[in-house]
Parts: structure tokens; C-alpha cells; sequence
């Protein structure tokens, strides 16, 4: 009995952690699978950007438009919710030193996962599915892509169960008390990703229904509501993950432990609450809803998840700049950014990551939920300029930054090409910020996205020519610029992370680079061992004017291109009636 129980389990001996065989197993499953579809993912990306390039071209058409199903797909669901749900079991179980109570539940949501998102993949890369990731109908797919979906979609929520159940055993067993902070971020993450999931089957198991022809077309108006409940929903789950990581990061390299965790909890509770309330901002340009549904469902509910972002935007730089200036960086308002530790791969993750995702995708996301200033932007390439700043520049960042950390120590190797993961994060970043800006800008001067040709060449009769301005030209070679170098970046994360899995010397305490002296001991920072005895000297005096500066400097951007967007909403040559 003991003996088997020294079987299942490991004391790691970095984090003093008890680690379950099982919850080890399966994360590596999931985080394999997952950067094998990231890497997958980056080759389509550069193919499709290659196309958008106007003067490269490279695709046709109809490839074009199978490729950038596929690269929707297998990037926005299938690496980054493999990615979370080995999360969902590392944060119940292995961070709680917990046991996994049902593997075999896990190993269930895993076959399926795969085998669904397998099939649906190939589907669309043999032009059985070319319906984007979104498949709105009348655009139909065959019946087995739809079923594919369904099957990986019931395999994440059998995944999710999963968490809630570890979750509620190790309460029970007596493991947890509090739930950590990271743990804390990832239960709100299940909650949200149960009801985008139940709102995804409602969109979908019609869809499938109507394409084995036992009912009519789904409405496409109705289809578009209930999916974007799924859509919408789930890039939530990826919020709360990210900051969840966000603050894993900073507590692991710098030692940063939040301001106030209860105000922390509490804005994680409000992305709960409010965040799904935002949920239309996708249909903003759709006939089918009125001007007040509209209005109140994207600015007032959608602005208390907006303060939950600004408290974590607040929060996070502002308990790295307390904590390095405890290390001794005190002097005038910055030195302690200057000396912050640049070259970890962790941190470089998080500043950046932080940075895309808060100044790029957070105040262009605000500003197209603005919806008389979403009739401008809806649907040109600015859309995926905005969620690239998100989902790309800022959760997939948070995870690559993670998976420095944590692919060492569960796989007990050590970590390949260190060097290399120092300057990942930047030269992903330089391309997505290249890509973002050319993307961007090419929408703002009326480039749609999703399009194969730009120049309508086919289409002489409209008389429109989007490629007149030089300026565009331009724009769209910085969208392939920067692609080509975000790929690189993304080609340098895959390689350290297959070639540590694969090739890393394998050690039961590999270097981790710079780790904060009290971030494992006695346990890690974010499994609630946070130093509550701390005495700290210097109460009285404000902690951290470097933070408080820099978030004057992002408001006043925030208002200045809130204001731009109402300047060129209001140089538009057509009216409103
Ligand atoms: C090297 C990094 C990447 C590059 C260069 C890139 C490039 C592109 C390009 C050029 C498009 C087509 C835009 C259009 O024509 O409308 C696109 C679409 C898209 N990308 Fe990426 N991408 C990258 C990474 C990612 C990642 C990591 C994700 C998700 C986590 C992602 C999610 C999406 C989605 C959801 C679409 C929209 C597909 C659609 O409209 O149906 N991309 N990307
Ligand atoms: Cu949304």
C-alpha cells in the first residue's frame, strides 16, 4: 500500500512539491499535443500572411481559405485549450500537492480532445470544412467536421469536471485552505469555460443537426449569438488564465507578491460576473439586434470587467516595483525597471506579454466595442490586428513565458538553448508588434480581413481599388514582415521546448535561471505560501510611484485614442441614417 503510494507520487525537489504520477503524465500529454499545434498553427500563419502580403500573393484562393480555417482552429482552440487544460490539472493538483483523485476521467477528456481536434483539423485542411473557425451558417461543413467539434468540445468539459472534481478532493481531504491565487484564477477559468462551452453546444449541435439534414438551416442571426456566447466567452477563460500567470510570473522571478490579494480575488470574481455581459461586441454590425441591447450589453456591464483588467494592470507592475525596490532598487521613480531582471525568459515574457496585451489589445479592444465606432472597423483586417494583441501577443506569450519554468521540472530536464529563451519572448513580440501595426493600419485605411485578394481584380465593375494609396503597400509589407519574424520567434520557443522534452539532460533539479530566494520555500508564492509574516519597514510612505506614473501614461494614451477613433469616425465620406 505505501509502497504503491511512493509509486504514484514524487516530492520535487526544487519546489518541495508533492507531485501525482498521473497529474504528471497528463500534463505532459496535453502540453505536447498543445505545442504540437502551436508549432503547426505558425507554419500556416506565415503561409496565409505570405497571401495577405499583396505583393508576395502566394496562396490561391481556395488554399488560402482552408489554410486560414485551419490556423483559426488549431491556434485559438486547440493550443491554447491544451494548454489550459494541462493548467486545470496542474493548478488541482500538483500545486496543492494534492492527489488526482479520477485519472482515468482525465485520460477520457484527453483521447477525446485529441481525436476530435485531429479529425476537425484534417477536415479542414482537405477542404471538407472551409468555414473559418466561426462555421456560421449557411456556410456548411460535413457532418463529421461538426461532429469532430462536438466530441473535442465535450472532451474540454470532461476536462473541466475533472478540475472542479480534483478540486473539491482535495478540499475535502484537507489540502487546501484558501485557494492559492494561480489556482484561484484557474477556477475562475473553468467557470467561465463551462458556460462558453454550454453556450458553443447550443450553436453547434443544431449546425450538426441541419447538416445530416435532420433540420432546417440554423438562423444564421440566432447562430451567431448563441456562438459568440462560446467565442466570447472563451477568450475570457484565456484572460483569467493569463493573469492568473501573470502573477505566477512575477512572484517566481522577482519575488512580487500582489498589493492586495483580496482586491485581486475580487477582480478575477468580476470577469466572472460581467465579463460574458460583453459578449455582443461580435455582432455589433448585425441587423438583427436593437441600438439599446447593443449599447448596454457592450459598454456599461462590459466596463466592470474592463476595471478588473485595470486592477490587475495596476496591480501586477505595481508588486514587481515593490519587490525590487525591497531588493534595494529604492532610488528616484524607475530604477528599479532598469535593474528589473531583463534577461529571464519569465520576465521578458510577462513585461511583454503585459505590455501587448494591456496597451495594444486592451484599448483597441474598448474602442471597437464603441458600437457607432464599430461600424467603421467591423471587419477589416484591424479585428485580427486587435485579437493577435490578446490572444497572440498576450496569452500565448503568458504560456510560452510558463512553459520555461514549468516544462523543466515536470519533465525533470534541463531546459535546452536557455539562451535562446532569453530573447524568445522579444523577437515574438518585434513581429507581433511589426504585424500588429501593419495589420492595423491597413484596416484603418479599409482592408478587409479574411480576404484572399484585396484588389478585387476580378471585380472591375466596382471600381474600387483598396491598393491605390501607396501607403498600403506599406502597411501590408510590415504584415509580412512581421510575420515573418513572429514565426521565428515562435520557432525558437518550439525548438527549446521539443528539444528539452526530447534531448534536455535529465536532472531532478534543473536550473531554472533566476528564481526568487523565498519563491519555493517553504512553499511556492503561488501556492499560498506568501510571506504573510513579512514585516514591512517602510509602511507609510507610497510604495510605488514608478507604477503609479506609468499608469497615468496609459490612461492618457487610452484618451487620446478614444478621442482619435471619434476624430475619423467623423471623417468618413458616408452617413449615418
Ligand atoms: C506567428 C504568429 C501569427 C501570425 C503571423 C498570424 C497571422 C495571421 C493572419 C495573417 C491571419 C489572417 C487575417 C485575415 O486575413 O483576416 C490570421 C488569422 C487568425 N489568427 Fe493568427 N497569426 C499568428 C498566431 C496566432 C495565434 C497564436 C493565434 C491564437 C492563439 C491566432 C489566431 C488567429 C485567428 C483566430 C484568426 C482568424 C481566422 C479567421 O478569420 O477565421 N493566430 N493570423
Ligand atoms: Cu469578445
Amino acid at each position: 500500500m505505501q509502497a504503491a503510494a511512493v509509486l504514484q507520487q514524487r516530492r520535487c525537489q526544487v519546489t518541495d512539491l508533492v507531485v501525482d504520477r498521473s497529474a504528471e503524465h497528463q500534463i505532459m500529454a496535453h502540453a505536447v499535443t498543445a505545442v504540437v499545434y502551436l508549432a503547426i498553427g505558425g507554419v500556416l500563419a506565415l503561409l496565409i500572411a505570405l497571401t495577405r502580403w499583396q505583393a508576395v500573393h502566394l496562396l490561391p484562393a481556395t488554399m488560402f481559405y482552408e489554410l486560414l480555417s485551419a490556423h483559426g482552429l488549431v491556434m485559438l482552440i486547440f493550443w491554447i485549450l491544451f494548454f489550459e487544460v494541462a493548467g486545470l490539472i496542474f493548478a488541482s493538483t500538483i500545486l496543492l500537492s494534492s492527489r488526482m483523485v479520477l485519472p482515468l476521467l482525465g485520460w477520457v477528456a484527453y483521447a477525446m480532445m485529441l481525436a476530435g481536434s485531429v479529425v476537425a483539423m484534417t477536415q479542414m485542411l482537405t477542404g471538407q470544412a472551409t468555414v473559418m473557425f466561426t462555421s456560421y451558417p449557411p456556410l456548411r461543413a460535413t457532418p463529421v467536421y461538426y461532429g469532430a467539434v462536438l466530441v473535442f468540445a465535450v472532451g474540454v468539459i470532461v476536462g473541466v469536471v475533472h478540475f472542479f472534481v480534483n478540486l473539491l478532493a482535495a478540499r475535502r481531504r484537507g489540502d487546501v485552505g484558501t485557494l492559492p491565487l494561480f489556482t484561484f484564477a484557474m477556477l475562475a477559468a473553468a467557470i467561465l469555460a463551462l458556460w462558453s462551452l454550454l453556450s458553443g453546444a447550443a450553436a453547434l449541435i443544431p449546425t450538426f443537426l441541419w447538416s445530416i439534414n435532420l433540420m432546417p438551416a440554423p438562423d444564421p442571426g440566432v447562430y451567431r449569438l448563441l456562438y459568440w456566447g462560446l467565442g466570447h466567452g472563451a477568450q475570457q477563460v484565456n484572460l483569467a488564465a493569463m493573469v492568473g500567470i501573470w502573477y505566477a510570473l512575477a512572484s517566481l522571478v522577482v519575488g512580487a507578491k500582489p498589493l492586495n490579494e483580496g482586491l485581486s480575488r475580487v477582480a478575477i470574481v468580476l470577469y466572472v460576473l460581467f465579463i460574458q455581459l460583453g459578449s455582443m461586441h461580435h455582432i455589433l454590425a448585425d441587423a438583427g439586434l436593437n441600438t439599446w441591447v447593443k449599447n448596454i450589453n457592450t459598454s456599461y456591464f462590459m466596463y466592470a470587467a474592463v476595471i478588473a483588467s485595470l486592477i490587475h494592470a495596476f496591480s501586477i507592475p505595481a508588486a514587481v516595483e515593490r519587490a525590487l525596490r525591497g531588493q534595494g532598487h529604492r532610488q528616484g521613480l524607475f530604477t528599479w525597471l532598469r535593474r528589473a531582471p531583463w534577461g529571464e525568459p519569465g520576465f521578458a515574457a510577462l513585461v511583454v506579454s503585459l505590455l501587448m496585451f494591456g496597451v495594444l489589445g486592451g484599448i483597441s479592444g474598448v474602442i471597437m466595442g464603441i458600437p457607432s465606432v464599430h461600424l467603421i472597423q467591423h471587419n477589416t483586417l484591424i479585428a485580427p490586428a486587435h485579437f493577435h494583441m490578446t490572444v497572440v501577443a498576450g496569452t500565448t506569450l503568458a504560456f510560452m513565458g510558463l512553459s520555461y519554468y514549468l516544462v523543466p521540472l515536470i519533465f525533470q530536464r534541463q531546459i535546452l538553448l536557455p539562451s535562446w529563451a532569453r530573447f524568445q519572448p522579444y523577437v515574438y513580440g518585434l513581429g507581433m508588434l511589426i504585424w500588429g501595426l501593419g495589420t492595423g493600419l491597413a484596416g484603418h485605411w479599409g482592408l478587409p480581413r479574411r480576404h484572399w485578394d484585396v484588389s478585387f481584380s476580378s471585380l472591375t465593375e466596382m471600381r474600387v481599388d483598396l491598393l491605390a494609396n501607396p501607403e498600403v503597400g506599406v502597411f501590408l509589407a510590415l504584415l509580412g514582415i512581421g510575420a515573418l519574424i513572429a514565426v521565428i520567434g515562435g520557432a525558437m520557443f518550439v525548438r527549446t521546448i521539443v528539444g528539452t522534452i526530447a534531448v534536455g539532460r535529465r536532472t531532478a533539479t534543473p536550473d531554472l535561471g533566476l528564481v526568487a530566494p523565498d519563491a519555493f520555500r517553504p512553499l511556492p508564492a503561488v501556492a499560498g505560501g506568501s510571506g504573510e509574516d513579512e514585516v514591512d519597514e517602510h509602511h507609510g510612505e507610497f510604495e510605488v510611484p514608478g507604477t503609479l506614473v506609468l499608469s497615468f501614461a496609459f490612461l492618457a494614451l487610452f484618451i487620446f485614442l478614444y478621442g482619435l477613433s471619434w476624430v475619423e469616425m467623423g471623417e468618413i465620406p458616408w452617413r449615418f441614417r
